[in-house]
């Protein structure tokens, strides 16, 4: 998906990590936010990628959420193309079970930063993408309450009726 209105652009090193990222789909949907949904690898389409990167801030995107799970570059090639900011997801994809695109993702040099969320944990990109959406965006952040609150509510019915026995 592509959208002249993407304020968030959800990048994937390959077309078989769609299924891993539908969670931040859903969660944007959520949400209202709109948002691209490519695949640009860091490795196999480097130019590609390094434009998208590069471009994305002029086209109105805020924020960028990565996601990759072997060799896992992507979030921190993108980081060094923007100074938009970038959350990586690293992904379980590989036989070391998502451990090497946990610490390709997270361990990067000072001064480009990746916030890097858990293993196969996109949901929680698009989450804190709606919380930074929501420092300058007072509708965002009410969003972000509210989705808080139902889950706390969630939480509170689990307690109770597990108590209840
Ligand atoms: C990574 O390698 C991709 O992001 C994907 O997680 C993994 C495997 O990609 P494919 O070989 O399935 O295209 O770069």
């Amino acid at each position: 998906m592509t959208t002249n209105t993407a304020i968030v652009a959800i990048l994937m090193g390959s077309k078989s990590d769609l299924e891993l990222m539908r969670p931040a789909c859903d969660a944007l949907e959520e949400f209202g936010i709109p948002y691209d949904l490519r695949v640009l690898s860091a490795h196999r389409t480097p130019a590609r990628c390094a434009e998208f990167a590069k471009t994305a801030r002029e086209r109105g995107v805020r924020v960028m959420i990565c996601a990759a799970g072997g060799a896992a570059h992507l979030a921190g090639v993108v980081a060094g193309h923007t100074t938009l900011p970038v959350i990586g997801v690293p992904l379980a994809r590989t036989p070391l079970a998502g451990q090497d695109a946990l610490l390709a993702t997270v361990q990067m040099p000072k001064g480009i930063p990746v916030a890097t969320v858990a293993v196969d944990g996109s949901a929680n990109a698009a989450i804190l993408a709606a919380q930074i959406l929501g420092v300058s965006d007072a509708a965002m952040a009410t969003k972000v309450e509210e989705a808080r609150a139902a889950n706390r509510a969630k939480v509170i019915a689990a307690d109770e009726e597990v108590s209840a026995r």
